[in-house]
């Protein structure tokens, strides 16, 4: 990978089209497939940063998940396979993890052809490492992987997936990850930190009583008090783990202001928190959790979000950062006309379902023509290491075909976009954007 590959200025003028074609067909043909050859290299070449995963750093160990079996039971994959078959809920989770594989592989790669996104993500990823996904091997598979040694592996996956650096997602809620920031660890600087607060908003007061448990001075109402210890807890974690933005998913019926626990958390603690510490809040808008609870983790649902609350957060507290995507299609477009309106609010992302080539085409169309470059149009939410290479492959496809168009649009204007304006349009969006709008 290489951001910022010199190149001479010859090149810069010569290879790409120049403006409105002087005759006939062939020669604007020509140049469109110059043009589109050019930044389908720009785009595959640029380094990104991922913004949002599920990752975790290597010296988690366990948490940090790779390798077929849990490719195959990602839960992207169990909501499709509890559809082709009639496996009681229960009696799938009781099984072990090799056997929901198992049963993954066979209903969805081999009675079935794997066409969804989530499934073809599985044999992009795998076709990527060399793998012969022609075979239908799956024993094959489990033997390469069990030879690999997780840290060349690590390498290997991110530069096959051309990912520099991403955000891990850190929850000191979770009983697992906790520990392991408390005994402190030798950090790999590639995996960088954002606080995840979900329970806080959400699940107020089990949340109040887990930060009593730990020492701080909470009661269940929120009391002057209560809201500082909130504080001094958010304090604590931002430093322990360097937090480089906070993040909450939201329900679509969120509303602030409100008289409701989740909006005076926000206006009293979370809001002034960020404020202080100069950090964004991520918002995740439009999830309904536990639609259908027999699905564990894949039971999640959407709804379109009322985002008159993001309206008001944005013009109400101007000296916070909102980064936000939105889990609704329907929801895409009013959220651009929103970040026309407010220089506070990022877009970023192409969230979950609508994580799939029609729907991220769609929106990065959209995205690109009302707001130019000052968005991130993607992140991977991958949850399992060797996703990265699937996730930002079938991306960066769409990416460049979505920006071929924009500068043919350009050039039919007779403005000549040179090889390192794209080139800083393209790290623009697969990072420096969201850079820029954190420091700033
Ligand atoms: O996309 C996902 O993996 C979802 O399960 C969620 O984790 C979502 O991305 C989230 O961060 O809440
Ligand atoms: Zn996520």
């Amino acid at each position: 990978m290489n951001s910022a590959r010199k190149v001479n200025p010859r090149e810069r003028r010569a290879s790409l089209p120049g403006g409105l074609p002087a005759s006939g067909s062939t020669r604007s043909d020509a140049s469109r497939r110059a043009l589109a050859r050019q930044i389908e290299r720009l785009v595959g070449t640029t380094p990104v940063f991922d913004i949002h995963t599920h990752l975790y750093d290597p010296a988690f160990r366990a948490l940090l998940l790779w390798g077929i079996d849990d490719l195959l039971v990602y839960h992207y994959l169990t909501a499709e396979v509890l559809r082709q078959t009639d496996v009681p809920y229960d009696r799938f989770w009781s099984l072990p993890k090799a056997r929901q594989a198992d049963l993954i592989w066979e209903q969805l790669f081999v009675r079935h052809s794997p066409v969804s996104e989530a499934c073809r993500g599985v044999l992009t990823s795998l076709n990527a490492l060399g793998l012969d996904v022609r075979k239908r091997d799956l024993p094959a598979l489990r033997r390469w992987f069990a030879a690999q040694d997780l840290n060349t592996y690590l390498d290997r996956c991110l530069a096959l997936a051309g990912v520099e650096r991403l955000c891990m997602t850190n929850s000191p809620f979770d009983d697992a990850e906790r520990p392991v920031w408390e005994r402190g660890f030798r950090r790999d600087a590639r995996f960088l930190a954002a606080l995840r607060i979900d329970p806080l908003v959400v699940a107020w007061p089990d949340a109040g009583a887990q930060l009593a448990a730990w020492g701080y001075g909470v009661s269940r109402s929120l009391s002057a008090q209560t809201l500082r210890e909130v504080r001094r807890f958010l304090e604590v974690w931002t430093g322990r783990i360097d937090a480089q933005y906070l993040m909450v998913s939201l329900p679509p019926d969120f509303a602030i202001p409100a008289r409701t626990g989740a909006s005076q958390m926000f206006e009293r603690a979370v809001l002034p928190h960020c404020r202080d510490h100069g950090l964004p809040l991520a918002l995740m808008l439009g999830v309904k959790r536990a639609v259908n609870p027999e699905l564990r983790l894949a039971g999640d649902g959407v709804g379109r979000s009322d985002l008159r609350a993001l309206e008001f957060l944005c013009a109400a507290y101007p000296r916070n950062k909102f980064l936000v995507t939105v889990l609704s299609r329907e929801n895409q477009h009013e959220l651009c006309v929103l970040a026309r309106k407010f220089r506070n609010l990022h877009l970023f992302g192409c969230w979950w379902f609508t994580n799939v080539p029609s729907v991220i085409d769609e929106i990065t169309r959209l995205r690109l023509e009302l707001l130019g470059l000052s968005f991130t149009p993607q992140h991977s939410d991958a949850r399992v290491l060797d996703q990265l290479i699937y996730k930002w492959t079938h991306f960066r496809r769409i990416l460049a075909g979505a920006l071929t168009d924009q500068y043919s649009d350009l050039c039919a204007t007779g403005w000549e976009p040179t090889v390192d304006e794209i080139q800083r349009d393209v790290s623009d969006l697969l990072g420096g954007a969201f850079v820029r709008f954190c420091r700033g």
